[in-house]
């Protein structure tokens, strides 16, 4: 486990860090099983109802974002991550001692799940506001089974900028276009934990994985963003492709872990 100040230097370095053994195995089988059944039950809900508890990332039927009930695993899932001393200083450092927990759900993607564009889970701000954790569920050992891939340090420019579909190409010459080829996976065994700056270019990679048997990949989604930053992440939610359904409102979020730096001082 690197110390607190290597999880803060990578972030503010690099735009990303990670951390080992966040969860132990029982927990992310039962909170890989809940998210499962939770995605189960929004598909059938999808026939009936306007507002489905699960919604694909990107327009792919092979990803999505899922709402989690507050269980008593997602709690402990949070507690554990808030249990690292190393994050909590992180959170601190960069965030506050008054950060907050947005956005509590799970992800999942399917074999033949597309990559991702490349993209930003904020838009840009000068400092980070926002930080995103992806806890594995499953492991995710090679390329084949779409870890998510990061592109260093491109959280603290406002210049960098990826061209997808959407988004018309810039004149030639100028600065900051990201190629997806830029993007490093970052493969991870079950309970580990990939933490963003939000600002930086990452994407979902594809997902290839068939044999012996299709296998789903499920993450853990923690948003800890600064206290002001309801306004960055609802701007974010109005203005980006980038679909993000939440697990929790922050008045879901059980309060032993709603303020997250509640615990930074200790
Ligand atoms: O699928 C992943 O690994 C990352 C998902 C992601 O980047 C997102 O939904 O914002």
């Amino acid at each position: 486990m690197p110390t607190s100040s290597l999880v803060e230097d990578s972030l503010r370095a690099q735009g990303y860090s990670q951390l080992r053994g966040v969860l132990d195995d029982d927990i992310c089988t039962r909170l890989h099983a809940d998210a499962t059944q939770s995605d189960l039950e929004s598909a059938r809900r999808l026939f009936d109802t306007a507002s489905p508890t699960a919604k694909p990332i990107h327009s792919s039927g092979w990803r999505h974002n899922i709402m989690l009930s507050a269980t008593e695993a997602v709690r402990e899932a949070a507690q554990c991550l808030f249990d690292i001393q190393q994050f909590r200083t992180a959170v601190a450092a960069l965030l506050g001692r008054d950060a907050t927990v947005y956005e509590l759900a799970a992800m999942q993607s399917l074999p033949g799940a597309q990559a991702q564009p490349l993209h930003r889970d904020t838009l840009f701000s000068p400092a980070c506001e926002v930080l995103t954790v992806f806890i594995a569920l499953t492991d995710v050992p090679d390329e084949n089974w779409g870890p998510t891939a990061v592109v260093p340090a491109t959280h603290d420019k406002a210049c960098w900028h990826y061209h997808d579909l959407h988004s018309p190409a810039c004149p030639p010459g100028s600065d900051g276009c990201l190629h997806a080829t830029s993007a490093r996976p970052v493969c991870v065994a079950r309970g580990d934990a990939l933490v963003i700056d939000s600002r930086v270019f990452h994407c979902g990679g594809q997902q290839l994985h068939l044999a012996p048997t299709p296998t789903i990949r499920s993450l853990l989604l923690a948003a800890v963003a600064v206290a002001a930053a309801g306004h960055l992440l609802a701007a974010h939610r109005r203005t980006s492709r980038h679909i993000i359904v939440h697990g929790s409102s922050p008045s879901q979020v059980p309060t032993s872990w709603a303020s997250a730096c509640s615990s930074c001082s200790r």
